[in-house]
């Protein structure tokens, strides 16, 4: 545990700079905002910056900072919710004086002067208010805060229906629902979709192919994401549709993008499939990863990969 290095660093630095990983989804901004909230709370006079690109159709929940060069050279960084070098956005994060880590993926790739990884966690949002316990008073807690950190574990547990969902989980959702926040106002905000990826969904029925044992996969080709009027993260909304079919055990999307190699989205409701991922440029959580396929070949050998792990699991 190196939490008390972590608070010592936050407290001694005057310009902290909080970084995420590209395609942030909910985890990623409500860690990286909340974080940001309750220091700017604790420690009104310290400069504190959101970094990163674009956040797509999640701006109602957080925007970013215009974070200039010359901010970096006395900074404290920190990366949250980012498993792996490559995948934090803004890649000026490694240009400040010290860098710290906080994360919920498996360490495969521990970067940073220090590091503070977790992988039981549900999700980054939940260690942040962790982070805020322990410091008891070090820093700050308030309704920006409890609501950030929420949207965060409600994206990454799947509204507490995944099982990295833990008792110490729904206590912290229980302590962050106690602030002047509307959690049911957020929890309709982030599950709704619009008509054309409500489309999509209806797409993955139509085409999904299901194995004798339970493993999903469908293709989504770029023309029908582009037919649709869809962005690559509103495709996103589409990843969970057949988990929720009758004997799904785990499934494959692969998302055709406009020059390769296809995005590949794994799901599991048991057989450990971030090995798989990592055999095929990605990786993840045990239950839910991402990879890529560069061309139809691949596509199925992934499709037999999972189906031969499906087998295996409900077999055994
Ligand atoms: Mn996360």
């Amino acid at each position: 545990m190196n939490l008390e290095a972590i608070l010592d660093h936050i407290e001694e630095a005057e310009t902290i700079i909080i970084h995420r990983h590209v395609n942030p989804d909910p985890d990623a901004l409500g860690s990286q905002g909340g974080l940001a909230a309750s220091i700017q709370a604790a420690y009104p006079q310290k400069k504190v910056f959101l970094a990163g690109e674009g956040v797509g159709n999640l701006d109602w929940l957080s925007t970013m900072d215009q974070v200039p060069d010359a901010a970096y050279a006395n900074a404290l960084v920190i990366t949250v919710d980012t498993a792996d070098t490559p995948r934090v956005s803004d890649q000026r994060f490694n240009t400040g004086k010290f860098l710290i880590k906080i994360d919920h993926h498996p360490n495969d790739d521990d970067y940073g002067d220090l590091s503070w990884v977790v992988p039981e966690a549900s999700s980054t949002s939940e260690l942040i208010y962790d982070l805020i316990q322990h410091a008891a008073g070090r820093l700050g807690f308030n309704a920006t805060v409890a609501r950030l950190l929420y949207a965060g574990i409600v994206g990454d547990t799947g509204r507490f229906l995944f099982n990295n969902t833990s008792a110490h989980t729904l206590r912290v959702a229980a302590a962050l629902i106690q602030e002047d926040f509307d959690p049911t106002a957020l929890n309709n905000r982030m599950n709704q979709i619009t008509l054309a990826q409500a489309k999509l969904q209806s797409y993955v029925f139509e085409h999904l192919e299901v194995t004798a044992s339970g493993a999903a996969s469908v293709v989504i080709p770029l023309a029908v994401v582009e037919n649709l009027g869809l962005t690559s993260d509103q495709v996103h909304a589409a990843v969970g549709t057949p988990g929720r079919l009758e004997g799904v055990v785990a499934w494959a999307i692969f998302v055709e993008q406009p020059e390769a190699p296809y995005r590949v989205n794994l799901r599991s409701k048991g057989p450990i499939i971030n090995e798989l991922a990592k055999g095929h440029h990605g990786g993840g959580h045990p239950l839910a990863s991402g990879a890529k396929a560069q061309n139809t070949t691949e596509i199925a050998e992934i499709r037999a990969q999972l189906d031969a792990l499906v087998t295996q699991f409900v077999t055994a």
